[in-house]
């Protein structure tokens, strides 16, 4: 488990120094302990206060900021220091327990990934990957442009998934569901949700979702995932298709040939529902145009979101919160607003079940920094104020019309034609009705109310588990009875 870190010191390598770290000379001690007190009268003003009757944590690495894509990849890990830097601003580290975390071991990530890949992944680097079989003819494993041999790589996706594990755990270990807390774990630099099991996939390396979601099945019966990043989270979908213990919804954009990945029709929903697959209809997606508008978005958020936990319900929720979903981003087309954006998360907190809030994409970096900063005043309760704090680094980022003015709510709707009426959001919410009823009227065992005393207690749930699979097996047999009779099944 990561170490717990009250103090968030400033020094650029290490925002979270150990407790009892020193500062190194007087030089810095004084400019640090003068930004502190800055900071502290910040957090005082914005009246920054630890939520009650449920606790935040942060989850965190800074070594992740200093990697590099490559000078023309849109992906910069460097959106992520501009953002901790913001959040520092505010003050909203007083009301969060704030974790450095550690790498993700090996062994973490072979719980998803195959071996062959991880030691690819751990072994090639910009001066032998001619020799590991990635040349401009040829490729392993999904490597290319959008997926470049950068140097660290292999310690940029630890740190990442490091820091989600972290999260994951802690929300299991503090939070078993009996006690119907709903504690929240954040890590902005993760929510990689393109990775698949033995491949790289847009920009993503390692899926440290799916890693997420394997350790909350370890205490949670149900998880429910939900991506609203503009593009689909194939890879999270993908690795729980056939699962009935979680449920996969994605907003995004959607053309099959002209925006990436490609996936996530509407009709997208799983594999066919058999008496041998439990995953039936336990994915859904809600494919988007460009251009759409605040209240649109959060219109359809809400009425297949609130219908998705309702019909599925959920212990614990991870929330990939993509920021390429933004106006103004430069590969997303959007039309949203912060505000628009953070309303979903809102939306989703206030089912007050534990929440495991995750980064994503986000390529115009000052509106990331702005949109995350925001959501985690959301998570802790605190209202900001628009301006951006005189004291915050970087201020430049966000200053002159063209960045934002200085403020953390500039307005970024407008950029892109909105290609959606009335009728289209309508069909959406109706049609993703529609497949929810497919699995409201099919619910296997786990689908059936557990009683709380065997929530969080593995070897119960895996009994429950068994019994179902027992129960499916004789519905096969008793489906094998009966091939060639109508109304078999
Ligand atoms: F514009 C680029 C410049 C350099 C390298 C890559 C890109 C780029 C932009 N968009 N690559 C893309 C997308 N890839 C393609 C494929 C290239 N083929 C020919 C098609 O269009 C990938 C977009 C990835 C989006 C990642 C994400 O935002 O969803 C994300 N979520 O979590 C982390 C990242
Ligand atoms: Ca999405």
């Amino acid at each position: 488990m990561a170490s717990i870190v009250q103090e968030w010191d400033r020094t650029p390598l290490s925002p979270f120094s150990p407790p009892n770290k020193q500062p190194t000379n007087g030089l810095r001690e004084s400019r640090t302990s003068s930004l502190q007190r800055t900071v502290r009268q910040a957090a005082v003003d914005n009246g920054i206060q630890r939520p009650r009757g449920y606790n935040v944590s942060f989850h965190y690495n800074s070594d992740v900021e200093q990697h590099h894509f490559g000078s023309h990849h849109p992906m910069k890990p460097w959106r992520l220091h501009l953002t901790k830097e913001l959040i520092l601003s505010y003050g909203l580290h007083y009301a969060m327990d704030l974790y450095q975390t550690r790498e993700a071991t090996r062994a973490e990530l072979a719980t998803f990934h195959t071996d062959e890949y991880i030691d690819f992944l751990s072994e090639v680097t910009p001066d032998n990957m001619n020799e590991m079989g990635i040349t401009d003819k040829e490729t392993r494993h999904n490597f290319g442009d959008d997926c470049p041999v950068f140097d660290g790589l292999y310690r940029y996706c630890t740190l990442y998934t490091g820091a989600s594990v972290s999260a994951a755990r802690t929300l299991a270990a503090t939070n078993p569901p009996f006690t119907n807390s709903h504690d929240i774990a954040i890590n902005w630099s993760g929510g990689l949700h393109h990775a698949k099991k033995s491949e790289a996939s847009g920009f993503c390396y390692i899926n440290d979702i799916v890693l997420c979601i394997l350790e909350l099945l370890r205490t949670h019966p149900r998880v429910l995932y939900i991506d609203i990043d503009v593009h689909h989270g194939d890879g999270v979908e993908q690795a729980f298709a056939s699962s009935d213990r979680v449920m996969t919804l994605s907003y995004h954009k959607y053309d099959k040939y002209d925006f990436f990945p490609g996936t996530g029709g509407l009709h997208e929903t799983g594999p066919k529902a058999t008496s041998s697959n439990p995953g039936a209809y336990t994915s859904l997606n809600v494919p988007l145009l460009d251009g759409i508008e605040d209240d649109q978005y959060t219109y359809l958020f809400e009425q297949i979101t609130g219908k998705t936990i309702e019909v599925f319900r959920p212990t614990a929720i991870v929330l990939q919160c993509g920021a390429d979903s933004l106006g103004g981003d430069r590969l997303g087309k959007f039309n949203l607003n912060i505000k628009a954006h953070g309303a979903c998360l809102s939306f989703v907190q206030s089912h007050r079940l534990p929440l495991l809030v995750l980064g994503g994409g986000g390529y115009t970096a000052r509106n990331v920094a702005r949109l995350w900063t925001h959501e985690t005043s959301l998570c802790t309760g605190s209202v900001l104020p628009d301006a951006i704090p005189a004291a915050a680094p970087y201020r430049q980022a966000f200053a002159g019309a063209e960045n934002g003015d200085s403020l953390l709510y500039p307005n970024l709707e407008g950029r892109h034609e909105n290609k959606h009426d009335r009728e289209k959001i309508e069909g959406l919410v109706q049609t993703c009705h529609e497949h929810l009823r497919h699995l409201q009227g099919a619910p296997s065992v786990m689908m059936r109310r557990i009683p709380r005393e065997v929530w969080g207690v593995r070897e119960e749930v895996d009994a429950v588990l068994k019994e179902e699979e027992a129960e499916r097996e004789s519905g096969r047999r008793d489906l094998e009875r009966s091939v060639g009779e109508r109304g078999g099944y």
